[in-house]
């Protein structure tokens, strides 16, 4: 690598992470909440980042945004009503829209600026938000939740870290909320960090899960530009197991399109390794 080569680095605590060339910024702005960039890489397309974090890239937000919303959503035999919590780029707004018997998505985003920089300058990722079906609440989802009473059949938390503007959505309160604002038979997803790299955060908001809601499992599969490149989702639900109900019909139309979901990976990513299996148990 040359000293003239312009780099974008995330690191952990202890000083692992990832690097990528960059070819421009595309955007900066600090809003109400948070710093926002969007860069332009060679290796991974327009990328957004947050307080200096990745969030999402062109290349591998596929996996990510397909697994956050196919597992509960095809879980489910008929997910009409979605509530995507944080998620303001609009990806996995975009994943849900891919199932028809959807009739309304909220996207309650607590930074409008994420929303309309996404819309400007990440099209790939946020194309679906202008969707007749998708409806836009900016507010933080932590009080918005606190109105909702079994309003929606699927709840994905597309949150930040547990840092900054997302800190509110790791809470037991904020978790009741949640599960007061299900219909019956209705889950919640939630991105549970890195099995690898956060333990100590997975630790403390699979505790506070399992004091709210009587099932909490857990799927994981890679992402690439996330700490460790091994990411977790927590399943959540008053009633419904993974995989006692799999949507076979939509399991297959999704599958036609997507880059990663398919029946074989919906049966996989519940397999845990054991030293996940041992961090889960010792979250109490
Ligand atoms: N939400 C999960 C972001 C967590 C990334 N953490 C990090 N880079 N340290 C992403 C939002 C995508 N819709």
């Amino acid at each position: 690598m040359s000293d003239t080569d312009l780099r974008y680095t995330e690191l952990s605590e202890v000083g692992m992470g990832i690097s990528v060339k960059v070819n421009s910024t595309i955007f900066h702005d600090e809003s109400d909440f948070q710093t926002i960039d969007i860069i332009d890489t060679p290796a991974l397309g327009k990328m957004l980042i947050l307080d200096g974090l990745v969030m999402t890239s062109d290349k591998d937000e596929f996996f990510y945004h397909e697994m956050i919303s196919h597992i509960p959503m095809n879980s489910h035999p008929a997910p009409r009503n979605i509530l995507v919590i944080g998620g303001g780029d609009g990806g996995t707004v975009r994943e849900v829209l891919k199932h028809e018997c959807v009739q309304k998505v909220v996207l309650c985003e607590i930074d409008g600026t994420v929303v309309e920089c996404c819309k400007k300058y990440l099209p790939e990722i946020a194309g679906k938000l202008d969707d007749p079906k998708v409806e836009i609440q900016i507010r933080d989802g932590v009080e918005y939740i606190s109105t909702q009473k079994e309003q929606f059949d699927i709840i994905l938390i597309d949150s930040t870290d547990p840092l900054g503007p997302g800190v509110g959505l790791f809470t037991e309160e904020f978790y009741n909320n949640v599960k007061n604002a299900l219909k019956k038979g209705g889950i919640m997803v939630a991105q549970s960090e890195s099995p690898f790299a956060d333990q100590k955060e997975m630790k403390l908001m699979y505790a506070l899960l399992k004091k709210v809601f009587p099932i909490v499992r857990t799927y994981v599969g890679p992402m690439p530009t996330y700490p460790g490149g091994y990411w977790s989702w927590a399943f959540c639900s008053e009633s419904v197991e993974p995989l006692s109900y799999i949507d076979a019909e939509r399991v297959d139309k999704i599958s036609l399109t997507s880059k990663l979901y398919n029946k074989e990976i919906h049966k996989s990513v519940f397999a845990l390794p054991n030293f996940v299996k041992k961090l889960l148990e010792e979250a109490k």
